[in-house]
Order: structure tokens, then C-alpha cells, then sequence
């Protein structure tokens, strides 16, 4: 849950103050449309020692085998995976750890069927990323770096990449060209549009900011069953859809 002090987090204050109240209602709707997707949510109680937790994807990644837990490469940041290592214990049997002096932030993590695009970012280095690479590879996955660090406005790879599932990735124009992503069928996100870049495939429904047009048609073009949600309070802490939640 995001807490009383959300807006203290870390931001690069474009967009204003969130309004906490807003923040919670959005929050609120966000749980109900991943119910409605078919999932069970867990909800974790607000952690006011760390005003950026509610972003808790960035504290794990998740696979069949594992939950990895992630050394977050914002100091105010570290303290938040304590916090979710217990609940993550309830599900998961092996628990691994990123160790310093790597950093990875889970929001540099896009997972696309077996493999694992790994962004390295001013959050994430290649040492977190070549510790994740090692896990994910005694499971059997494979992975590879897309370095993000050039490409201004974005916080994380996926801030600017959604994997779909069937070869379908949502993709900025800025990292449409690299070579890592030939293959896909990419779906272009217009500039003005970035920070739709980050949705979320649940089931048969794809989670997609609330405000986004060109987006939201291009993916019921391709089929998709579009659930927008407002997600203003969020991106004024740099935050996208897909890093309010876990999901496994
Ligand atoms: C931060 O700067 O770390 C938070 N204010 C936002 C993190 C957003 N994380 C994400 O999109 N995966």
C-alpha cells in the first residue's frame, strides 16, 4: 500500500505533487482489476521507513523455481527488500539474493516466456544483472543485457518495454531498433505516449494507463481486451502499471 508519506520518494518531479487520497483510490481500483483478471491479491501493509515501496516490483523477480531478491540501486531503496522477503517466503521455498556490489532494481527485469531481458540502467549494473543471469540460468532461462542508460526519460528498460506474450512486445521508439528485439512483432508506442510503454498482461485482459489513445487502439487492434487505469498519482513518482505489483 502506498503510504501517508508516498510523496516523499524518489522523483524527477516533472509532473507535481501526488495527491496521496488520489494515489490510494488508484491503488484501490488497481487491486480490483487484478481481481477481476482472475488474480488472488496479497496486500502488504504500508512501510513508512521507505515512502518508494509501494513500487514493489522492484524488490524481486520472480520465476516457477524462485523468488530472486534484489539489492535496489537507490540507497533510500535498499531497505525495502527486508520487507518483502517474509511474505515472498509464504510462496516461495528458494529465496536467492543479489549481493553488493551489484544492484538491481526488478523494474529493469522484462521477462518474455523463457527469457529474461535485463536492463542496465543507473539503477541496475551489469554485476546485479550477471548475479540475476546466473540464477535464472540454473533454471534454465536464458537472458541478455539491453543497456537503457542513454535514453533519456526512462527510469527502467521497462518503463519502455512490455512483453505480451505470443512474440508481442510494446515497445518505445528509442528501443524499437535494437538488435536484441529483432524477431518480435513490435507494437510502436508513440513519443507523446511513453509512459504507456509500461502495461501488463494478465490473462486475457492487458492493464494500460488510463489517457492513452493511440496505444489503447493499436492493442484492440491486435485483439487485446484494453483495461485502462488511472495511474496519474503514480507517474508523478516515476512509477509505472506494472511495478505496483508482484505477480507470480
Ligand atoms: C523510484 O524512483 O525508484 C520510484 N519513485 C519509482 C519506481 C518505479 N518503478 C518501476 O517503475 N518499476
Amino acid at each position: 500500500m502506498p503510504g501517508s508519506n508516498f510523496a516523499l520518494g524518489l522523483t524527477s518531479g516533472a509532473l507535481g505533487v501526488p495527491v496521496y487520497a488520489k494515489a490510494l483510490e488508484q491503488h484501490r481500483r488497481y487491486i480490483a482489476a487484478l481481481e477481476s483478471c482472475g488474480l488472488q491479491v496479497t496486500t502488504l501493509a504500508a512501510d513508512l521507513q521507505h515512502p518508494d515501496s509501494t513500487f514493489v516490483e522492484d524488490t524481486a523477480v520472480l520465476t516457477r523455481a524462485s523468488a530472486i531478491l534484489m539489492r535496489p540501486g537507490a540507497r533510500s531503496r535498499e531497505g525495502e527488500v527486508a520487507g518483502i522477503r517474509e511474505p515472498l517466503s509464504r510462496f516461495f521455498s528458494t529465496l536467492h539474493q543479489i549481493q553488493a556490489p551489484g544492484t538491481l532494481d526488478g523494474g529493469d527485469i522484462c521477462e518474455a516466456e523463457n527469457h529474461f531481458f535485463i536492463g542496465v540502467s543507473a539503477r541496475t549494473n551489469e554485476e546485479g544483472g550477471r548475479q540475476l543471469a546466473a540464477f535464472l540460468a540454473r533454471e534454465g532461462c536464458t537472458s541478455s543485457f539491453v543497456d537503457v542508460r542513454e535514453i533519456r526519460g526512462i527510469l527502467h528498460l521497462k518503463s519502455g518495454i512490455t512483453y505480451l506474450g505470443n512474440h508481442n512486445l510494446v515497445v518505445i521508439d528509442e528501443l524499437a531498433g535494437r538488435p536484441e528485439f529483432r524477431g518480435y512483432n513490435l507494437i510502436r508506442v508513440v513519443p507523446q505516449e511513453n509512459y504507456a510503454a509500461n502495461c501488463l498482461r494478465l490473462n486475457d485482459r492487458v492493464l494500460v494507463p488510463a489517457g492513452f489513445p493511440d496505444l489503447t487502439s493499436r492493442l484492440q487492434h491486435l485483439g487485446c481486451a484494453v483495461l485502462p487505469l488511472e495511474m496519474s498519482e503514480f507517474q508523478k513518482m516515476d512509477g509505472g502499471l506494472s511495478c505496483l505489483s508482484l505477480r507470480f
